[in-house]
């Protein structure tokens, strides 16, 4: 995927680079104390009660951008996991040598005030609000070193494209059924405003069961909201769906199986809500 990246200037061999947390403007903390206040209001009753746990644990609340040797102390002692600072997307054997070894890359920057609803590349604001919270749940904390050990495997398996789905469709863009219903956990999601809304109440995209091989047979898309979002029964159902799994073989499998379309309705699939697909159909070139 990234793998012809060369190492930005300042940065170590691990690609990592100093948070410089001193450098930020009062403009730049402004901005995520704007996107922090905009999400709290929204997420409760949303997102997966162990976010919200994550945040208060980790006092996410506190003003202005967090300071990463504030955070990762908090969060060593929860889970054993760090945030370390990168300039922007790392190679994917960079990446999932951080994951292997608990310490999650984000981001150092943020967004600029026009930016606030979307950009391309991960900030400071999606990589730690979205992605930071549930890594002070010890289920998930084990799922992404999971998900980084398997990427090492997958990328001398030459099935990084099949993995990444997973991520995609979990850590990115996960739902979870709760008792009191369906609730979001996925970064990509927790991170934005709009998808928090859509995700959950759109009649638009699919809802379906989330199966392992399933999930890494579907494509999805970067630049707008997903088509299907896959629901797991709980954190722990994940991991040891993950841990159980052989991949070895299941890649060989998928090779064969071939791709399906982000909007695919499989015979298999357990559907929780099917949906209309008007969203995406509304849109240019779909
Ligand atoms: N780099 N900084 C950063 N953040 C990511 O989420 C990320 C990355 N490099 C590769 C990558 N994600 C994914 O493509 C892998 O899961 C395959
Ligand atoms: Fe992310």
């Amino acid at each position: 995927m990234n793998t012809d990246y060369t190492l930005p200037p300042g940065a170590a061999s691990d690609w990592t680079i100093p948070q410089n947390w001193t450098a930020y403007t009062p403009e730049q903390h402004a901005t995520w104390d704007t996107l922090f206040a905009r999400q709290a209001k929204l997420l409760p009753g949303r997102v997966a009660p162990e976010f919200l746990n994550g945040l208060d644990m980790l006092r996410l609340s506190k003003p202005g951008i967090p300071d990463f040797e504030e955070l990762s102390e908090r969060l060593l002692k929860a889970t054993g996991w760090q945030v370390v600072a990168v300039p922007g997307l790392v190679p994917d054997d960079v990446f999932f040598d951080h994951l292997a070894n608990r310490r999650f890359v984000s981001g150092n920057f943020i967004r600029r005030p026009d930016q606030l609803d979307y950009l391309q590349e991960p900030d400071v604001f999606h990589d730690v609000f979205g992605h930071v919270p549930l890594l002070a749940n010890p289920v998930f904390a084990d799922y992404m070193q999971a998900y980084g050990i398997g990427g090492q495997r997958a990328n001398g398996l030459g099935a990084i494209r099949n993995l990444a789905r997973l991520y995609w469709y979990t850590v990115e863009f996960g739902l979870v059924q709760t008792r009191d219903g369906l609730r979001l956990y996925g970064a990509g999601i927790a991170s934005s405003h709009s998808e928090s809304i859509f995700a959950l109440d759109d009649p638009s995209p699919n809802r379906i069961g989330f199966d392992l091989r399933r999930i890494m047979r579907t494509l999805y898309r970067i630049d707008d909201f997903q088509q299907v979002y896959f629901v797991i029964d709980s954190f722990d159902a994940l991991l040891e769906a993950t841990l159980k799994t052989d991949f070895g073989p299941l890649y060989e499998d998928l090779a064969r199986a071939g791709d399906l379309s982000p909007d695919a309705v499989e015979l298999n699939d357990v559907i929780l809500s099917k949906g209309t697909q008007a969203y995406a159909h509304a849109r240019v070139g779909n």
